[in-house]
Formats: structure tokens, sequence, C-alpha cells
């Protein structure tokens, strides 16, 4: 709370916040006139090399779904966030378990983090679909959002980390 305080104070943050509100609002705007979920087709892309996975969220919701209780820098309340796990969706790309490799999420508002995939076997990091069992808007910045276990890892209450809590998350790209 009190880190939450002190970034919020620095005026840089203040203007990306409204930077981000602004496109935020453009894409709830494009959403309503539009059919919100086609407009985020193939809702998930994995790629490795050649190799592409889409998934839509008929896949997503079949596969193994898991919930983690977080807050997020955004919201100071506990949230129920479910969804599939990182790790999982590496395991659609035949990456062994454990294995690091450089990897890259794109979101459909053009962010990009550039990682590795060591995050998604140290932690249960969720690719969410659902908040408090509702599924997520592009107004609670979904279809998918990356949440991170927060609060449950004092390890990742960290602005390194933050950057990697991607909202309209769009693809994830594996190094071969
Ligand atoms: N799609 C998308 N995701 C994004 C961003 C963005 O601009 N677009 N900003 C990132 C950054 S820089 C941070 S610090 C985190 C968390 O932002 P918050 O601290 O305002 O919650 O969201 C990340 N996810
Ligand atoms: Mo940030």
């Amino acid at each position: 709370m009190l880190l939450k305080t002190v970034r919020c104070n620095a005026p840089a943050q203040g203007r990306k916040q409204a930077v981000r509100a602004v496109v935020a609002l453009g894409l709830m705007v494009l959403a309503a006139v539009t059919h919100a979920e086609g407009l985020f087709s193939p809702m998930l892309t994995l790629r490795m090399g050649d190799q592409v996975v889409t998934l839509e969220r008929e896949r997503l919701d079949a596969m193994v779904q898991s919930e983690l209780q977080t807050s997020t820098t955004l919201q100071p309340q506990i949230g129920r966030w479910q969804g599939v796990l990182g790790r999982d969706l590496l395991a659609h790309l035949g990456i062994p378990e454990g294995v690091v490799r450089p990897m890259t999420m794109r979101s459909w508002d053009d962010y990009r983090i550039d990682m590795t995939t060591e995050d998604f076997y140290l932690w249960d990091v969720l690719i969410a679909t659902r908040l408090n069992g509702e599924l997520l808007g592009v107004e609670d910045l979904g279809p998918l959002r990356v949440i991170y276990p927060r609060d449950q890892h004092k390890a990742l209450q960290d602005s390194r980390f933050d950057h990697r809590w991607v909202w309209l998350l769009r693809s994830i790209e594996v190094t071969p």
C-alpha cells in the first residue's frame, strides 16, 4: 500500500495512467460499437519459431482452470481471479517443464514486455479470464489479463514484475 502511494504521487505515473485510461476508453468504445469478443480474435496466440497455436475462449475454458486471490497495483481490494496457468500454455508449445527461454508477451494495445519463461515455472502466474466469477471485459483490462500471485510472494511486490502484468494480453512468443 505504501509503495503504491509513493508511486502514484510521481507525476510521470499520473501521466502514464492518464494515457492508459485514454487507450482503455478507446478500446471500450470500439468494443461497444463492434462485437466485443470478435474484436479479440484469436483471443490468444502462442508462438515458438514456425509453430503457432491460436486459442479462442472455448479452448481456454476447456483447459485446467486455476484460481488466485490477490490485489493488484490498480485494485487494492483482493480479487478472486480465475483462468489458466502460464506454465500450462508453455506446455501447449511442447516446451519441457522448467526450460528457461526468452519470451515476449504482447497486448492488443501494442504493449510488449520481453522476459523469460522462468516466471511461469517459479510462480503460479495466471492468464485470467474471470474476476470474482465474471468474465473480464475490456473495461477490466481483459478479456485476458496476466495476474501474478503478488499477495502471496513478497518478491513479486516489485516494479520489475509490475511491467509483466500485461492487460489485454494478445500473444506469447517464445524463442526456440
Ligand atoms: N496492455 C498493457 N498492459 C500493461 C501496460 C500497458 O500500457 N498496456 N503497462 C504495464 C506497466 S508499465 C505496468 S507498471 C503494469 C501495472 O500498471 P499499474 O501499476 O498501473 O497497475 O501494467 C503493465 N501492463
Ligand atoms: Mo509501469
